[in-house]
């Protein structure tokens, strides 16, 4: 199908990462101007939530993907379609879930694997989210331990020639749309 102008071209990004990380919120966050409270209410995703949302001259089409064990290997097993011209891939860590540091890492690992095979160029955020305002000042969180516990271990996944970036993130803050443009 052939393009009319640049100004119908969707961008399609997809929101990876556990159950509770914090996905559907930056979905939110990024699709609404919503108070801070109705965060509270939200229920797990079930399955895949595909939201399509116009920020002034740019369509965006965002797949927030559930992310509960019972899916994660539903995905992996159509992860090569669910890639099919995606321009963006938003990989989502709760900072604050330490025990599940090792889990997200693997998942990360296998997603990864299947975006070595993506022949068109697409960027690639990595969100370790809930780093709420304070945190850094608690020595768990400071940059040396992050550093350690997953940046440098995020780093190794990730091949060299991708389009990467790491971002700390949270709700908490102003969430900075422009991340995503
Ligand atoms: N402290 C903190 N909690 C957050 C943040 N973002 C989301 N949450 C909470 O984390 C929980 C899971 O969020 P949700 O968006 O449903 O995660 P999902 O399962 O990945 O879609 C909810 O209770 C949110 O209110 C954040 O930046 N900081
Ligand atoms: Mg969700």
């Amino acid at each position: 199908m052939k393009e009319k102008n640049s100004r119908q071209k969707i961008a399609k990004i997809l929101i990876l990462g556990l159950e509770n990380s914090g996905k559907t919120s930056i979905l939110l966050s990024l699709t609404r101007d919503i108070n801070l409270l109705s965060y509270c209410s939200l229920k797990p995703t079930v399955g895949i939530n595909r939201v399509n949302f116009e920020d002034s001259d740019k369509e965006f089409s965002i797949w927030d993907f559930g992310g509960q064990e019972q899916f994660r290997k539903d995905y992996l097993r159509d992860m090569e379609k669910h890639l099919t011209g995606i321009n963006k891939l938003i990989y989502v860590i709760d900072v604050q879930d330490k025990k599940k540091y090792d889990l997200t890492l693997d998942y990360f690992e296998n997603i990864v694997g299947f975006l070595k095979n993506v022949k068109i160029p697409f960027e690639l955020l990595i969100f370790l989210h809930k780093f709420d305002p304070g945190l850094e000042k608690l020595d768990q969180y400071s940059d040396e331990n992050i550093n350690s516990n997953l940046i440098n271990k995020l780093k190794k996944i990730v091949p060299s020639n991708f389009n990467s970036k790491i971002f700390k993130t949270s709700i908490y803050t102003v969430f900075q749309k422009v991340l995503i443009k």
